[in-house]
């Protein structure tokens, strides 16, 4: 056993020897102390020797087996050294190349446009709630006031997840929840994605809305007409001219929409206002009594307003945008420039 173990040194040292690449010497290592190897083969008849031959045969074999794996990792070591060299004189790596460039992600406009908004109502003193997107139709219409048989209720502009789940359509449902929870004063305002069965090129089914609800006790049409026209003021410039409309929504009594000189054509009339000189921004009103019933408020006692924008409206108009179809798009070459 011991010229076998002698032999098969010398063999591998001489095939060693003659390799000259590294997966070659990877091969030869399996081939000799791999698990299925020659010594390791070698090794497995050692219970066969004489008891008192084995210790000083195991001892050998073991340095035989350590001199065999120092000379394996000499010999890769020295070959990766050679083949990095020879890398580094022929050039292939060119360490004048500049490094891959980071992209860093941008803030989309509808999310800037949000933080905008929520900033000036935050300053005012409102405080921000948000709520779950899959709503119970009570939360989403029937404590609003929107009774069974009304039209936005109708299939083609609410997603029903069943008979009385549905996608809100709007985020007015948080402001029930925070009622339900909470004594007046309110001052709250909510921004979320809502969802409408409605797609072309002016509506997707799914956008961003930021709705607010101020309550409290003697709050007047007044004090809706001043927040809003601040907002206005803050959100455009401050010299944007402001108009009330009357309107109809059935969880505001008396409504408003609330429209501003085009901040295209100021006022004289062009495609983006439909040559109108406005353009329609909110809608807002009183809350109406019975609203209150559902949340167990006194409307002999409090009063208060409310109102709603869509956020890419506000957007396109703020930057300009043509096409609501770019928010969706995720285009670096549009998010970057916000
Ligand atoms: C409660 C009571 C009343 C929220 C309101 C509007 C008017 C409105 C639209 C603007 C553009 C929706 O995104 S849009 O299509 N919203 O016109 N929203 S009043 O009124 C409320 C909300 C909650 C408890």
């Amino acid at each position: 056993m011991k010229d076998k173990l002698q032999q098969l040194l010398e063999k591998a040292t001489q095939a060693l020897a003659d390799s000259n690449l590294i997966d070659e010497v990877e091969a030869l290592r399996v081939r000799f102390l791999g698990r299925k190897g020659e010594i390791t083969t070698l090794l497995k008849t050692l219970g066969t020797l004489p008891a008192d031959q084995r210790p000083a045969m195991g001892q050998l074999a073991n340095e035989i087996k350590e001199k065999l794996h120092n000379r394996f990792e000499e010999a890769r070591q020295k070959l990766a050294q050679t083949a990095r060299q020879q890398q580094m004189a022929s050039g292939t790596i060119d360490i004048t190349l500049p490094g891959r460039q980071q992209f860093h992600g941008h803030t989309h406009p509808t999310s800037l446009v949000i933080d905008d908004i929520t900033s000036i109502f935050t300053r005012m003193g409102f405080n921000i709630a948000r709520g779950p997107e899959v709503e119970l139709d009570y939360y989403n219409f029937e404590a609003l006031n929107i009774p069974k048989d009304h039209p936005a209720r109708q299939m083609q502009d609410t997603f029903y997840v069943s008979e009385d789940v549905v996608l809100r359509t709007h985020t007015s449902p948080m402001q029930i929840r925070v009622m339900e929870k909470q004594e007046p004063p309110v001052f709250v305002i909510v921004p979320g994605k809502v969802y409408r069965c409605d797609s072309d090129l002016t509506h997707t089914p799914m956008f961003h809305q930021v709705e607010g609800l101020m309550v409290d006790t003697r709050i007047t049409f007044s004090d809706l007409k001043g927040v809003l026209t601040d907002f206005l003021h803050l959100f455009f410039n401050p010299k944007v001219k402001v108009r009330f409309r009357p309107s109809y929504f059935p969880f505001t009594e008396p409504s408003a929409e609330v429209d501003i000189a085009c901040v295209i054509c100021h006022g004289k009339g062009c495609r983006v206002c439909s040559h109108t000189g406005w353009l329609e921004i909110l809608g807002c009103g009183m809350v109406d009594p019975a609203v209150y019933k559902f949340v167990n408020y006194d409307p002999e006692k409090v009063s208060g307003f409310a109102f709603g924008m869509g956020v890419e409206r506000l957007a396109m108009l703020r930057y300009g945008i043509d096409d609501l179809r770019l928010f969706f798009g995720n285009d670096i070459r549009f998010l970057q420039q916000f």
